[in-house]
């Protein structure tokens, strides 16, 4: 017994010797550790561990299980967690810049996503700086379509509808329609469906597949609104500690979950919408009624979005349209 107990501390000296040296951070996520988002970061974290030697160590930490969709952006920055992943478009009280890629309508592609990605990414960076964060990737939800408790041939038919929001374009769409919203993240979707709290919202097939909305809402429309997406941030000083080849290892697994990422979030798109016909769904495009006024209500909110952006995203949006 003694013999054993001695071992088992030598052995247990031995790791923690060998890896002193280690730097372990956490990394705070919001969605569930099934949702590709995640999976992209646990691939990531992985490939920095074995890159790096085990010199930098990442532990992800899903559903919102270390802090909530709402605090990971101020975590980061106040450096209470080094690093973490966060919906950009939730960001608009920060700055409207974070807001672009949730302009109705404006890249509905993932073609036309990848552009404006590229054409916002330095006002991005730049707008992370002054914030002391670093961003390290970027990756799409598929296509964003309207759940409805209520078929909805025409915007009457889903008025006075509780409505899930996650950000302040979804909110305002839903009020343009006369709905009720309430921001709520995903992580306490189901719930909030299940108990009668949200009867609509505007999503991807991701998170409607990953809360099992067909156990709550029968239809779902395609509409194609926009392409949002999630950054994986780092706080500035706890990045500006690493050393450069640890770096050099970060940089590139970022490139490569970036890529990986915008290449399973289109496989998915498709197969997430076949899921909800499987389950029992409706599933079909909006009506033309229906198009017509997510069309009006975005044409507000662009322009709207325009006068609060100013010149940095008119610049933006002009880059977009030569690319
Ligand atoms: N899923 C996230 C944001 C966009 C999406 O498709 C959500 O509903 O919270």
């Amino acid at each position: 017994m003694k013999i054993k107990f001695l071992l088992a501390t030598v052995a247990s000296l031995a790791v923690m010797t060998s890896v002193s040296h280690a730097e372990k951070w956490d990394m705070a996520l919001a969605y569930s550790a099934t949702n590709f988002h995640s999976e992209m970061a646990a691939e990531f974290a992985k490939e920095v561990a074995e890159k790096t030697g085990g010199a930098l160590e990442i532990t992800t930490h899903p559903s919102g299980s270390l802090f909530g969709g709402a605090e990971i952006f101020g975590a980061v920055r106040k450096g209470l967690v080094p690093m973490g992943e966060r919906l950009i478009s939730a960001l608009g009280n920060e700055d409207p810049i974070y807001e672009i890629d949730a302009i109705p309508f404006l890249a509905t592609s993932y073609a036309d996503a990848k552009k404006l990605y590229e054409a916002s990414k330095p006002a991005l960076k730049e707008t992370l700086a002054g914030a002391r964060v670093e961003l390290l990737y970027s990756c799409p939800w598929p296509p964003q379509g309207f759940y409805s408790s209520k078929e909805a041939k025409v915007p009457a038919d889903v008025k006075g509808l509780k409505f899930r929001a996650y950000n302040a374009t979804t909110s305002k769409i839903a009020e343009a329609f006369g709905m009720v919203p309430t921001k709520i993240e995903a992580a306490e979707l189901s719930q909030a469906f299940a108990t009668g709290v949200a009867e609509s919202m505007i999503s991807s097939g991701a998170t409607g597949y990953d809360r099992k909305l067909w156990e709550h809402v029968k239809y779902y429309y395609d509409v194609k609104a926009w392409l949002p997406r999630n950054m994986v941030i780092v706080n500035a000083k706890a990045w500006s500690r690493l050393d450069d080849k640890v770096k050099a290892v970060v940089t590139e697994a970022a490139a490569n979950a970036e890529a990986k990422c915008w290449a399973k979030s289109e496989e998915l798109d498709t197969w997430y919408v076949e899921q909800f016909k499987e389950k029992g769904m409706s599933v079909a495009p909006a009506s033309p009624e229906m198009k017509k006024a997510f069309e009006e209500a975005g044409e507000a909110l662009k322009a709207e979005w325009l006068e609060r952006a100013g010149e940095k995203g008119a610049a933006v949006l002009k880059a977009y349209s030569e690319m």
